[in-house]
């Protein structure tokens, strides 16, 4: 339904890249609910929680130490089938098969660099969304554009 979460990261080559705002603005634009925003130096605990599934792949080291190059920027957002939607708007995991005007088809190359997180199933954005957030760092507020943007 239209509560329906998703956890979103731009990652250190977003922020070095400066795409915090134009990832922010097609999210926003689209019509979703921003919920939860912050800035994070990740811990290597966190990332290898976050990453966990794949921890036993080759590119798993890699991975950590990109994750944890600079600061990312974490956000939760909110709308019917977020979750479906926001992997459709970031493209595919390797930036070479993602098609132009998804995120990753529009600003990367490389799998190693593809700018941006996005939770693949409901059942991991809320796993997800706890691991990177308190409960006290979501907020839920009226929505006056509810009635524009659903019918
Ligand atoms: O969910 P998504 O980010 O699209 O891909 P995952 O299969 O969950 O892999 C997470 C992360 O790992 C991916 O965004 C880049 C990196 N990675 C990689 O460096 N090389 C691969 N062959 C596969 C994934
Ligand atoms: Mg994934």
């Amino acid at each position: 339904g239209e509560n329906e979460r998703t956890f979103v990261a731009v990652k250190p080559d977003g922020v070095q890249r400066r795409l915090v705002g134009e990832i922010l603005r097609r999210f926003e634009k689209r019509g979703f609910k921003l919920v939860g925003l912050k800035l994070v130096k990740a811990s290597e605990d966190l990332l290898r929680e976050h990453y966990w599934d794949l921890r036993s792949k080759p590119f798993f080291r890699g991975l950590m130490s990109y994750m944890s190059s600079g600061p990312i920027v974490v956000m939760v957002w909110e709308g019917l089938d977020v979750v479906k939607t926001a992997r459709k708007m970031l493209g595919e995991t390797n930036p070479a098969d993602s098609l132009p005007g998804t995120i990753r088809g529009d600003f990367c190359v490389e799998v190693g660099r593809n700018v941006i997180h996005g939770s693949d199933s409901v059942a991991s954005a809320q796993k997800e969304i706890s691991l990177w957030f308190g409960q006290d760092e979501l907020h839920c507020w009226e929505d006056n554009s509810r009635g524009w943007i659903y019918d």
